[in-house]
């Protein structure tokens, strides 16, 4: 991947986004001080701050892919998936309380999970190696939340961003891979008693797997394999919802079960 930034560069927009995350207040995107960035330097700056997290002594739990399905990527206007890590602090257990005063401006999105049972690697990594190398799928809801003002952004800096990651929320059933068709799962959102959001789980990349192997080949450019046992969001099938305190959030996948949460 091409690369314009130097490290002091890196370093200066890592400590930025960090400061944005851990006092949950916005910030310009990157690239109105940095124009010529790239997605490359992106994942510089996002490497640069999951080393930092790292130091602080927490431990990885796996990768999530971002802008997988068409919903998304109108939404967010942009037309290129993303990558982005997930950490053991992110993960919040069902029917949690998650708080929003250290959250920015928090949406939900509904997201197919895979764990993985032996190591991945690009290139060429396909949608059938991954099924095969998948322990169990389980139905997952991500808490997005934009460090950008507006959750207004461009690629390389949603990239140094994390893909705006910021909680997840796993449960329901798991499930044998190969016992479903992961192409057709029904999934609503609900709020508040209210449906705000459907879909079908092959809205993403027309099938959850096919998202995490172009996340295996992404990984692969930036140097990186996927080891046995990680845990991966294969992308938001709908498009992501508003919360704030006070919400109740279910989502129901066929055959997968429900995940709720409620906002505090
Ligand atoms: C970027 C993160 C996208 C997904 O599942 O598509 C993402 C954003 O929308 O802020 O997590
Ligand atoms: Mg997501």
């Amino acid at each position: 991947m091409e690369l314009t930034l130097d490290h002091d560069a890196v370093v200066r927009l890592c400590e930025r986004i960090e400061g944005a995350q851990l006092r949950a207040h916005a910030i310009p995107k990157l690239t109105d001080e940095y124009p010529g960035m790239t997605i490359g330097d992106g994942y510089a700056v996002q490497l640069a701050l999951r080393q930092r997290w790292l130091a602080r002594g927490v431990r990885q739990l796996g990768w999530k892919a971002g802008l997988t399905s068409r919903a998304k990527m109108k939404q967010m206007g942009v037309d290129v998936p993303s990558i982005g890590f997930l950490m053991f602090d992110m993960f919040r257990s069902e029917g949690s309380e998650i708080g929003t005063a250290d959250l920015v401006h928090p949406r939900v999105e509904c997201e197919v999970a895979f764990v993985t049972k032996a190591e991945l690697r690009g290139p060429g990594c396909t949608g059938a190696d991954v099924l095969e190398a998948t322990d169990f799928v389980l139905p997952a809801v991500e808490v997005i939340d934009s460090r950008f003002s507006g959750f207004k952004f461009d690629l390389p800096s949603v990239v140094a961003d994390n893909g705006s990651s910021a909680r997840f929320v796993a449960g329901g059933r798991a499930r044998i891979a190969a016992e479903l068709d992961l192409r057709t799962l029904g999934v609503v959102l609900e709020k508040n008693g209210e449906q705000v959001a459907m879909g079908a789980s092959g809205a993403v990349l027309g099938h959850p797997a096919e998202a995490v192997a172009m996340l295996v080949n992404i990984l692969h450019e930036l140097g990186e394999t996927l080891p046995a046992g990680s845990f991966v969001m294969s992308g938001g099938i709908t498009e992501a919802v508003a919360v704030k305190p006070g919400d109740n959030v279910i989502a129901r996948f066929q055959e997968l079960g429900s995940v709720a949460m409620r906002f505090v």
